[in-house]
């Protein structure tokens, strides 16, 4: 067995995760002002991480004055100033990364590898990058003073906890907003780690405040009077109703919702490259990803040719433990999304798609879901419409480019979508018929914070990262 080799997995010893935590308000941590506690689990092992508050609307509007009262004096100091402190923070999130990752590994199920390489380095990343800005505002064409919103209500999803808080934070305090942020109800550990950062690098009281709980705390700061813009990541039925209830305010609103992008393999494609890249597509994060490139698109010709190859390599994956550094699948985030996934796979057979599971053992305790392939799909299937937010490939074909950008366009979504051919004009031709924020060509998951990234239709609308990222934190 070539895997038989297996070095000692990155230590949890590196993370001292307290038995209980409170939120974090005007530059302190401090109780709830009711009773209501939740629980963080290790989704690999169904341990017990740590209990922490359930913020109420008392607690939130606390945590709202405060940035409130916070936001006089940081949107006044200059742009200089503020970008001392966003670089004084990426640099302690690079010192701190090993703990960081292994923080996250813990509580969100993912392998350390993606944590590790993925992860950590885009937040630092993200950091540096709207660092950079800060001073730089005046001279961009934004004319001479462009002003910030106020005070803004940022909600994120599990999937990457800390990567999504830094594309919400790191803009919104470079234009001179101030944050309160709530992390998702499964993974909140990783913006308790980061307020206590922001205590590091001496941010000043209420600039940043962090109120955890599940969806209630999430409509209490959406629906405060007192936030001037609302960012938003998560599912579609959310953010539509987010959309609903500050429908007839004047706050402002990005939305970052599902996906279901198409990854399209042409015959003249390299296939072992496209393998690889379908493999990241759909199972990096256990294709907890909202732009996963969930639907195979491959040229009839192929077809047989590319699913034996793709087979032969998820055959290879190693499924475990995710602190193990050799580990390629994690756990499911939760025993819900555990549910949804096995739901729409039993929904994909009970319509007559073919399913295939790479072979390998699933841990007892722990939510797990083995990497799997659906073929024989049709346009009409669920698999091949809904997003399933898991390690769930459908495989469509194709015969011409026109009929792959139709099938691939076929979506309610339009977050993300792939190409893989030989040809340039054709990359260029197909890229701009898709209906996609972002259309990779050979390569599939690269991110970028000089890159501006969210959807068209029903993935949402507004963009985050590059210099439009800045647009939506500022009134111009
Ligand atoms: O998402 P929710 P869930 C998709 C994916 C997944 C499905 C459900 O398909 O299977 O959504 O996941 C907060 N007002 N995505 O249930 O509920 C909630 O507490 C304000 C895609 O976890 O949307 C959490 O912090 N906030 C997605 C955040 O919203 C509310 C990532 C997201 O949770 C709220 C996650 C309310 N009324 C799931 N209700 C992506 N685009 O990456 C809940 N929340």
């Amino acid at each position: 067995n070539p895997f038989a080799y297996a070095p000692a997995p990155e230590s949890r010893a590196i993370v001292d995760i307290a038995p209980s935590y409170g939120l974090f308000i005007d530059g302190e941590f401090t109780e709830s002002s009711g009773q209501d506690r939740n629980k963080t689990v290790s989704p690999a092992t169904e341990e017990v991480l740590a209990e922490y508050a359930q913020a109420n609307a008392e607690d939130v509007d606390r945590a709202v004055k405060a940035a409130r009262k916070a936001f006089e004096k940081w949107s006044a100091l200059p742009g200089s100033e503020r970008a001392k402190y966003l670089f004084r923070i990426a640099r302690i999130i690079q010192e701190r990364s090993r703990e960081l990752a292994v923080l996250e590994t813990l509580d969100n199920g993912k392998p350390i590898k993606e944590t590790r390489d993925a992860d950590l380095p885009l937040v630092a990343a993200h950091f540096f990058y709207y660092a950079g800005w800060a001073d730089k505002l005046d001279h961009a064409g934004y004319g001479p003073n462009p002003r910030p919103l106020g005070v803004a209500g940022q909600v994120i999803p599990w999937n990457f906890p800390l990567l999504m808080l830094a594309w919400k934070i790191a803009p919104a305090l470079a234009t001179g907003n101030t944050v309160v942020l709530k992390p998702a109800e499964t993974t909140p550990l990783s913006a308790l780690f980061f307020a206590d950062i922001c205590r590091q690098a001496g941010l000043p009281r209420g600039v940043v405040n962090i109120v955890t709980g599940d969806g209630r705390t999430g409509q209490a700061l959406v629906s405060h009077p007192g936030i001037n813009k609302v960012a938003f990541t998560g599912s579609t039925a959310v953010g539509k109703a987010i959309a609903r209830e500050i429908a007839g305010t004047d706050k402002k609103v990005t939305l970052e919702l599902g996906g279901k992008g198409a990854n399209i393999v042409f015959d003249d494609a390299p296939i072992d490259q496209a393998v690889e890249g379908i493999v990241n597509g759909i199972f990096f994060n256990q294709g907890q990803v909202c732009c996963a490139g969930s639907r195979l698109l491959v040229q009839e010709s192929i077809q047989e040719e590319l699913l034996d190859a793709l087979k032969r390599r998820l055959s290879t994956l190693r499924l475990g433990d995710p602190l193990d550094k050799n580990t390629d699948i994690g756990a499911i985030n939760s025993a819900e999304q555990l549910a949804r996934i096995t739901a729409l796979a039993e929904t994909g057979e009970a319509e007559g798609a073919e399913r295939w599971s790479a072979p390998c053992e699933l841990p007892s305790a722990g939510y797990w879901f083995a990497p799997t392939l659906f073929t024989n799909v049709t346009q009409a299937h669920t698999v091949a419409r809904d997003e399933i937010f898991g390690p769930v490939l459908s495989v469509l074909t194709f015969r011409t480019p026109d009929e792959a950008v139709a099938k691939a366009n076929n979506s309610q979504y339009g977050l993300s979508a792939g190409i893989w051919t030989e040809k340039g004009s054709r990359i260029l031709a197909v890229a701009s018929k898709l209906r996609a924020g972002v259309v990779w060509a050979n390569t599939f998951n690269k991110f970028d914070p000089t890159s501006p990234f969210g959807g068209y239709k029903e993935s949402g609308f507004g963009r985050e990262g590059g210099r439009h990222g800045l647009e939506a934190y500022l009134d111009v």
